[in-house]
């Protein structure tokens, strides 16, 4: 098995090579010049012809039109590596199920709808504080967004999505007074502290 991340510096890509790094599967991280235009030449445009980072390339399956699988947005390789490497959907058939669809669940929701609500902060105020004071609740309850799930849940693929949105509130929604979401502060602190955290940022 061999893996590739592609990514540019301070890209999303970093939110996948933090769930490589937590859960330690080994990966070889391609670094683009996304500067230089690296992610708009040719050879990255034949592994994602969007031209965005991150991209998987992944040869331990087979694309639909042959060689590895190649595959782009964070969240469809977040749940790609949660399925086949991170040990995460454990359980009889009904628990696997449950904990799999929550585990898509937010990881749709950090992209689809929680980024969006930090970028749009200044314009709609009111949709993030809604968001913030479920995720406050939520947070102030269990560590874990699978928690509550009937039995021990590792950390994994929802918890790597928000967090990582959540990690980048202090910094891209400076704005936004964070005091009334203690646990979402509490969890922003405890997301920085992690090791493979601060690793992954560090190398991104
Ligand atoms: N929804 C995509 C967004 C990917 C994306 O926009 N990535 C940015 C870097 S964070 C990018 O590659 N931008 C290059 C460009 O727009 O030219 C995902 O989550 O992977």
């Amino acid at each position: 098995m061999a893996l590739t991340l592609y990514g540019g510096a301070r890209s999303r890509a970093s939110m996948v090579l933090w769930y490589l790094k937590e859960k330690g599967i080994p990966c070889h991280f391609q670094t683009l010049d996304m500067q230089a235009g690296e992610h708009r030449q040719e050879a990255f445009l034949a592994i994602n012809p969007f031209g965005r980072v991150p991209a998987l390339v992944d040869d331990a399956f087979q694309a639909p039109e042959g060689g590895p699988l190649k595959l782009a947005e964070s969240g469809a390789i977040l749940l790609h590596l949660a399925e086949n490497y991170g040990a995460e959907f454990a359980g009889d058939a009904g628990r696997a199920a449950a904990l799999r669809s929550l585990s898509q669940q937010w990881v749709v929701y950090a992209n689809a709808t929680l980024g969006p609500a930090m970028f749009q902060a200044a314009d709609r105020p009111d949709d993030l504080a809604r968001q913030l004071a479920v995720l406050n609740d939520r947070l102030s309850h269990n560590t874990s967004l699978l928690s509550g799930t009937g039995g021990p849940v590792p950390w994994g693929a929802a918890d790597c999505a928000v967090q990582s949105y959540l990690a980048y509130l202090p910094m891209f929604c400076s704005g936004v007074d964070l005091s009334p979401y203690a646990a979402v502060q509490a969890s922003i602190e405890a997301t920085n502290q992690r090791p493979a955290y601060k690793e992954a940022m560090g190398s991104r």
